[in-house]
């Protein structure tokens, strides 16, 4: 018995590398000073163009799905130009779906056939993508699901296609799931050792349970410590399903929602980024019309940045290989207000609690400068009362113009000539016309 619980105990402590709180902020910095980034999910669902899930949704067998691979020609795909579009919006990264659960591997991966250079495209995506973000300074991260809908040794489960067909049930019995995960690691090393610094891995998902799969289906931790091996500064999402295993993960992602505060485990604030949507679904879908406007895109990247999380907006590429035009107007949109206020979301976080929001207000602080910036969401008249601010405020500007804001201190309470306000706080004298580049 002793000599099993150390085995155990062994086995814990030797799987993966863990850091002081320190080391890994520091690892994590240029990542959650960046605070906006770029997610593409881009493959054959592209073609159908009604969403990634669709061979789920419509339960779509591989011989009826293989239309899609035998017509993959993006012929129009020029990677140079997806990289100025983040650029100019102010993306600091971007994350390419390498492979969605489709299994469709956008690089020459020498552990499948079910690959980009065996299309009619016949050729290799990955790296002129790769080499086109680093030449605009944009740092590069891969999407790798985990979930396959092709791979013949993954069983049929809960969320594979075929799950409701009893036949294809029945292939379980020769599918080997310990092949499967051979094949993840094989691909990660191929992905991690090709392609130079990869700076995050977003792996895609488990889902535990009856009919599900987690950690013990992927072996997560020697998986992870596999991807720390071959990319020490990598930072890896939470979807391994080792959210209670130290080192597990590297920051949390709520998905397709704006968390109330900040995430926390255990009491302690927890690095995050939220993946959102243009339009709804990931994948390019050409018949999906509820996309958000530009003013709500950039009310998501400033509340996002007030909460001390990250944003990855996602493109869904067509299959010809460029962006639709309704994303390109909106990175446009975003990259005209990130011109004149890019400096409230860079290496900004949530503000300290001394400071008091404001009626539909959303504050964001950079500790490395100790500004304050208050994004107004709806322009009130004349003055913006600041609660308990006296005394905080050395100068105060728009940030469009660098024009000053000239403010009063309400030292004695009810003596302002326009307003009673309370004794510590601040009134802005505010223009009565709005500066074009504030929301909405
Ligand atoms: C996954 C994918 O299924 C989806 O197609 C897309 O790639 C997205 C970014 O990630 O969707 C998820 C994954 C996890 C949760 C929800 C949706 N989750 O944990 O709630």
């Amino acid at each position: 018995a002793l000599l099993l619980l150390m085995v155990h105990s062994f086995k814990l402590s030797a799987q993966l590398p863990v850091e002081t709180p320190a080391q890994k902020k520091a690892r994590l910095q240029w990542w959650t000073d960046a605070r906006f980034g770029m997610f593409i999910h881009w493959g054959l669902y592209s073609l159908a163009a009604r969403h990634e899930w669709v061979k789920n949704y419509e339960r779509i067998n591989d011989s009826t799905y293989q239309k899609y691979f035998d017509n993959y020609n993006p012929d129009l795909y020029n990677p140079e130009e997806w990289a100025l579009k983040a650029k100019q919006a102010g993306m600091k990264y971007v994350v390419l779906t390498t492979k969605h659960h489709e299994g469709f591997c956008l690089w020459d991966s020498k552990y499948t056939d079910y690959k980009v250079t065996n299309t009619p495209y016949g050729k290799d995506l990955l790296k002129p993508f790769v080499e086109a973000f680093r030449r605009q300074g944009i740092r590069v991260g891969f999407y790798y699901s985990l979930i396959d809908w092709h791979h013949p040794d993954f069983t049929i489960d809960r969320v594979h296609p075929m799950r409701d067909n009893a036949a294809a049930r029945k292939t379980n019995a020769t599918r080997d799931m310990n092949k499967y995960r051979q094949y993840i690691k094989n691909q990660l090393t191929e992905l991690l050792t090709n392609y130079g610094k990869i700076d995050e891995l977003f792996l895609d998902f488990s889902y535990p349970g009856n009919d599900g799969k987690g950690h013990e289906d992927w072996d997560s931790e020697n998986l992870l410590k596999l991807i720390r091996k071959l990319q020490p500064q990598i930072i890896v999402n939470d979807r391994l399903d080792l959210s209670n295993v130290p080192g597990g993960w590297d920051y949390q992602t709520p998905e397709q929602f704006m968390p109330q505060e900040w995430p926390t485990v255990n009491g302690v604030k927890v690095p995050w980024e939220t993946c959102q949507t243009f339009s709804g679904s990931w994948g390019y879908y050409r018949d999906e019309y509820s996309w958000k406007s530009i003013n709500q895109l950039v009310e998501m990247l400033i509340e996002t940045t007030s909460k001390g999380g990250n944003l990855l907006l996602n493109v869904g590429p067509t299959a010809r290989g460029v962006f639709d035009e309704r994303a390109d107007e909106r990175l446009k949109g975003l990259g005209d207000w990130m011109k004149f206020n890019e400096r409230s979301i860079y290496g900004c976080t949530q503000a300290p609690d001394s400071f008091a929001k404001p009626d539909n207000c959303l504050l964001t602080y950079n500790p490395k400068t100790n500004r304050l910036y208050i994004h107004v969401l709806q322009w009130p008249f004349k003055s913006l009362h600041l609660k308990g601010y006296a005394g905080k405020i050395r100068y105060a500007q728009l940030l469009n113009d660098a024009s000053e804001v000239r403010f009063t201190t309400n030292t004695t309470p009810g003596s302002h000539t326009t307003e009673n306000s309370g004794a510590n706080d601040v009134i802005l004298d505010l223009p009565v016309t709005k500066p074009n580049t504030v929301i909405p």
